[in-house]
């Protein structure tokens, strides 16, 4: 198999697996839907697709990506470490010695040509094709999400732009909040690409295209913060193994995937007054505050017959878009090492929004190695917003808190290993004083070394090979039943469970 080709796909395959529940009873997009997915997405079911949404014809697919099963299928990978490893492998390319790794170095080169997306004369998300008067999003089930969002918005659309100067494509997910028939205000926050080409724009229009419905892979990676210059198309080329196909939009000189359920062409004018966009309940927990952004004006509304209309809700962690960051902090893993290769692995908390934390471990070689470290991620692309830093060696088990916590408390000297600094910040962040800008915290949780200022490092406590050993092969004889307290290492996470309880 492959990672499926388009949303109807996606949907047959999640069906097939028992991933997917069809709701025929009468739904509001207004709130009730939020309300109903809450409660899925935190019990780790079902995707949900409402067949009757009230006021609309179209179904509505919500949860696609709610767990880490189902965001594995969408890849079509064992595990999002799979994924990674694809990534990593054209990442860390060397030149090749001898035959056979040249025929692997040119298979892979290969792999990377075929992932540019391929232009073809029509598609299924113009099936249907509404301008002028006809254009009109009430025909879409759009979700008002929380009681404080003042209008419905458009939650999971791939944003299409062209850079003005350069013209690389660029695809952001960015939230529309609905104006009217025919309008929505624009999302960018400040340091995304959409908003960079907006600017780099000298007067007039920008052409831009929405994409809603796609294949689970190509969504994903309009959410993936790759560099200003690369395609997120290309990306979703890549990680698919076959080129995304677009077709022409009809009222603008842009080009939209050929699959998408739903497409919205339209543009940004330079010249028009900014609006007042929000408040929306936001993926930090907290309703983000009204602000001046954009206005996007839709000049044709082209979708399959009968088109699906795809749907997520941010809120409190952990909601859906939990494992769509999962999934880019396991594959942007392989860039993360390019630039900084002692880290070993990191983690970026869902509960911490994702900018909030990262606990990362490293390959400790020389004093301040840990401040060297910090100070690469918070120059490393998105993540130059993370605001708190946590370092750990690399024996650490970074996605085992209890195990970083314990390092945190065990190993710091807050006056010797905590780095206070100062930088850019997420633009949703609510805590800073300014927006934007504001403190960073840096705690190296590392063993320290005589040359940091330490006393002797003291040895860790481990029990030997041998009495391990000895132990599982007498367990039986002790009679105390357990069988999953055998085995040294992963007994201690089984008991720290059962101590929960
Ligand atoms: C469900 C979801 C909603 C998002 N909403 C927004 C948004 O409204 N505005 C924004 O700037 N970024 C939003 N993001 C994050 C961007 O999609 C992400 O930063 C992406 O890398 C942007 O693309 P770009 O790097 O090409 O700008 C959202 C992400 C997800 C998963
Ligand atoms: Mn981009």
């Amino acid at each position: 198999m492959a990672p499926p080709a388009d949303l109807r796909a996606w949907i047959a395959r999640l069906e097939r697996e028992g991933e997917l529940v069809r709701i025929s009873a009468e739904v509001d997009a207004d709130l009730e839907i939020t309300e109903i997915n809450d409660r899925v997405v935190k019990s780790g079911g079902p995707a949900l697709l409402f067949e009757n949404v009230k006021g609309s014809r179209h179904p509505l697919l919500i949860n696609q990506f709610g767990t880490e099963k189902r965001m594995c299928m969408a890849f079509d990978a064992p595990s999002l470490d799979d994924v990674a490893a694809k990534v990593g492998s054209v990442l860390e390319m060397q030149p090749p010695e001898g035959l056979r790794e040249k025929i692997r170095g040119l298979r892979e080169l290969k792999s990377i040509a075929d992932s540019r997306p391929r232009r073809v004369r029509s598609g299924a998300s113009q099936e249907v094709v509404l301008t002028g008067d006809g254009v009109d999003l009430d025909l879409l089930p759009i979700q008002r999400c929380w009681p404080g969002d003042p209008a419905p918005f458009i939650t999971l659309p791939a944003v299409i732009t062209k850079d003005p100067r350069e013209g690389t494509r660029n695809v952001g997910m960015y939230r529309m909040q609905v104006r009217d028939r025919a309008s929505t205000f624009m999302h960018w926050q400040l340091h995304k690409d959409g908003r960079a080409d907006w600017l780099a724009t000298e007067e007039g229009r920008i052409p831009v295209a929405v994409a809603l419905g796609l294949d689970p892979v190509t969504c994903y990676a309009a959410s993936a913060p790759l560099p200003k210059h690369l395609d997120e198309l290309m990306l979703a080329g890549f990680l698919t193994g076959r080129s995304v196909e677009l077709v022409k939009c009809r009222t603008i000189d842009l080009e939209v995937p050929a699959n998408a359920e739903v497409v919205l062409e339209g543009y940004v004018d330079k010249d028009e007054p900014l609006g007042t966009e929000g408040p929306f309940g936001d993926h930090t927990g907290y309703y983000s505050p009204a602000e001046p952004f954009p206005v996007f004006r839709v000049t044709a509304l082209t979708m399959r017959r009968d088109a699906i209309y795809p749907s997520i809700v941010v809120g409190k962690p952990p909601a859906e878009d939990a494992w769509l960051g999962k999934a880019t902090e396991r594959i942007f893993l392989p860039a993360v090492r390019q630039m900084v290769p002692e880290i070993v692995d990191y983690d970026l908390p869902v509960a911490g929004a994702f900018h909030n934390c990262v606990i990362v471990s490293i390959r400790k070689r020389f004093p301040g190695h840990a401040r060297k470290v910090m100070h690469g991620i918070w120059g490393l692309g998105m993540l130059s917003l993370t605001k708190s830093i946590v370092v750990v060696d690399e024996w650490v088990d970074v996605h085992d808190y209890e195990e970083v916590f314990f390092r945190v408390g065990a190993n710091v000297d807050p006056k010797r290993d905590v780095v206070l600094s100062e930088g850019p910040l997420d633009h949703l962040d609510h805590a800073p004083t300014t927006q934007f800008v504001g403190g960073k915290l840096g705690i190296d949780a590392t063993a320290k070394w005589p040359e940091e200022g330490a006393r002797p490092w003291p040895e860790e406590i481990e029990m030997d090979a041998a009495t391990r050993e000895l132990v599982d092969r007498r367990w039986e004889e002790y009679g105390i039943g357990l069988d999953s307290l055998r085995n040294g290492a992963g007994s201690r996470r089984v008991l720290q469970r059962l101590l929960q309880r």
